[in-house]
């Protein structure tokens, strides 16, 4: 149990939810040695979701609100980290939730599904052989991808990801949305929109924002995508990384 007043009350809770994800069977080991390397970065941001952020989470949200088969891509360190606020967005944007695996074992993949059900989740794809469908270019077992899901979509989130991947589903035509600490990563610079912030910070924010988008005409959410400049965001990262904390 940690004590609420301690100094790093929320960090310390965070890497718990991690440390029982193992325990579960949902997160994988190497999920650890991923959120350490989060850790570096958010403690660079201040532990805060700074402009860059924000305003990549409008972008993210006019492009889901917009999208005509949205799906949200999930792993080990995600669904330990923030299973609520996917089934609340799932919800929000009536679309599926696609379990997609770097160390991809069925077992896994099983106990994510329970998991996000557990929460109220309805549709989880991407379990066993549902993802029957394979993403050229993708060295790892992330190609496999279900023909409901990533497969069919027009916009896809996928947060911690890997490089090659977002560079593959990039060049399937699609719109990708990641969440990354690491504005330096290949995954930050191949996404078509890069939300440089702590996973458990944006993903109520992305939510928030779709509700408000949600009541805007079409016109207003398609500016601001077009005004959108990710090379932007990502060096506005890097620089208020450099400054230090702030
Ligand atoms: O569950 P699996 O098998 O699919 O594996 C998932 C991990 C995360 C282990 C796998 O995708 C992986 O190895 O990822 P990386 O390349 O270590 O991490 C991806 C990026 O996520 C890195 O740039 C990290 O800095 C970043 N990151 C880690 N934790 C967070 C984060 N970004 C935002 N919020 C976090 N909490």
């Amino acid at each position: 149990m940690i004590d609420p007043n301690h100094p790093r009350a929320k960090s310390l809770q965070t890497r718990e939810q991690l440390v029982s994800g193992v325990t579960k069977g949902i997160t994988s080991l190497n999920g650890l040695i991923s959120h350490g390397r989060g850790e570096a970065f958010d403690y660079l941001l201040s532990e805060k979701s700074h402009d860059f952020a924000l305003e990549a989470v409008s972008a993210a949200a006019a492009s889901l609100a917009l999208a005509k088969y949205p799906v949200l891509c999930t792993n080990g360190n995600s669904s330990a980290l923030v299973p609520e606020a996917y089934v609340m967005l799932s919800k929000l944007l009536q679309c599926p939730i696609e379990i997609n695996l770097f160390h991809r074992t069925v077992e896994r993949e099983r106990k994510i599904q329970k998991h996000l059900e557990s929460f109220g989740a309805t549709t989880v794809l991407g379990v066993g052989n549902e993802a029957s469908e394979v993403v050229p270019g993708i060295a790892s077992p992330r190609k496999h991808v279900s023909p409901q899901g990533i497969r069919k979509a027009d916009v896809v989130f996928i947060p911690l990801e890997d490089g090659d991947r977002t560079e593959a589903v990039v060049q399937l035509g699609k719109t990708v949305i990641t969440v990354d600490l690491n504005p330096l990563s290949r995954t930050a610079k191949m996404a078509n929109i890069t939300i440089v912030d702590n996973i458990i910070r944006c993903m109520p924010l992305l939510i928030q924002k779709i509700k408000e988008y949600k009541k805007l005409p079409k016109h207003k959410l398609e500016k601001i995508i077009t005004e959108y400049d990710n090379q932007k965001i990502l060096l506005d990262a890097e620089k208020a990384m450099r400054k230090g904390k702030g």
